[in-house]
């Protein structure tokens, strides 16, 4: 038997299934991943620039303005036939929950409730110095261009500068949304880990927990990314096709 047969008759057996997933579930809806070497966005920004604090404090306008840009483009994508299949899957009475190391929102837009956000969202940002959360009004999201610098708005609080509520290096995960995962990995059935590079830690940690508590791991992605274990299968291919295929 193939793992792409053994990869369907684990799933549709199960009764509960983690969708474990990253940025390759969102690439065919024009998200750019991280590290992919051509389109990535890591093939074209410094990180260390960009994504830490430090980043923050030295050039905030530079860093609101990344993320403003990143925000407009998910307003503009569309979830692809990857992101609809949890909700499709739980449509048949299964236990399914999503827990997604992306700040996009293309799975709410495709239907998962409850999904968990290890990385935070760009939906809501909050204070850099009091860490409250804030709201912002349409024209402050309003964005030209990719590398356009946006000072950040201010904290009606405290008058200390907005950020986005996402974890950048050396940040600690949402100790809410961490210990929830855990929850759902340890008790799974079925992990199906999803265009992920498995590389940022702790999130890459996850297939690991999944396989040590017993579950079969299956994984969705483009390059072979398994970790050597007798439970896990390894399905290559782009998400929006070996995803749909599986419910088959
Ligand atoms: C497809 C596909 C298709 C493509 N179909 N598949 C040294 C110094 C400092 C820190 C560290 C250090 N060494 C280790 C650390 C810890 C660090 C870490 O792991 N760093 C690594 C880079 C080594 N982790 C942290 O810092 C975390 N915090 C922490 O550990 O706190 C404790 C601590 C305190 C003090 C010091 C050290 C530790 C926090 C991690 C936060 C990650 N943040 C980001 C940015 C979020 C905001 C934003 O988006 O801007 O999260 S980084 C980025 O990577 C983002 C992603 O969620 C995350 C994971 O990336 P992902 O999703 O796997 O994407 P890619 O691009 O890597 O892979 C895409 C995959 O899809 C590929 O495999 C493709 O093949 C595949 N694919 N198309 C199917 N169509
Ligand atoms: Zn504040």
């Amino acid at each position: 038997m193939s793992d792409m047969q053994r990869a369907s008759i684990a799933l549709q057996s199960a009764r509960s299934v983690v969708f474990f997933t990253g940025a390759g579930i969102s690439a065919e809806s024009g998200i750019p991943t991280f590290r992919d070497k051509l389109a990535g966005l890591w093939a074209r920004y410094d990180p260390q620039r960009l994504e830490t604090a430090e980043a923050f404090r030295a050039n905030p306008a530079l860093v609101w303005g990344w993320y403003l840009w990143r925000r407009h483009q998910t307003t503009q994508a569309q979830p692809n036939a990857a992101h609809l299949v949890p909700s499709r899957l739980a449509a048949t009475g299964r236990q399914v929950s999503v827990v997604t190391q992306n700040i996009d929102d293309l799975h709410e837009r495709a239907g998962s409730v409850g999904v968990v956000h290890l990385h935070g969202s760009l939906a809501h940002p909050k204070c850099f110095a009091c860490h409250r959360p804030a709201e912002l009004s349409e024209e402050q999201l309003v964005v030209q261009g990719d590398g356009e610098e946006v000072e950040p708005p201010r904290c009606r609080r405290c008058n200390g500068k907005l950020r986005p509520a996402v974890v950048w290096f050396k940040e600690d995960l949402p100790r809410t949304a961490w210990k929830t995962a855990m929850e759902m990995v340890t008790t799974c059935q079925v992990l199906v880990s999803v265009g992920t590079s498995g590389i940022v830690t702790p999130a890459a940690d996850i297939p690991e927990i999944a396989l040590a508590a017993g579950a079969t791991l299956i994984h969705v992605n483009l390059e072979d990314v398994s970790l050597d274990n007798a439970n896990e299968l390894m399905l290559i291919g782009s998400a929006s096709e070996v995803l749909p295929a599986l419910l088959k």
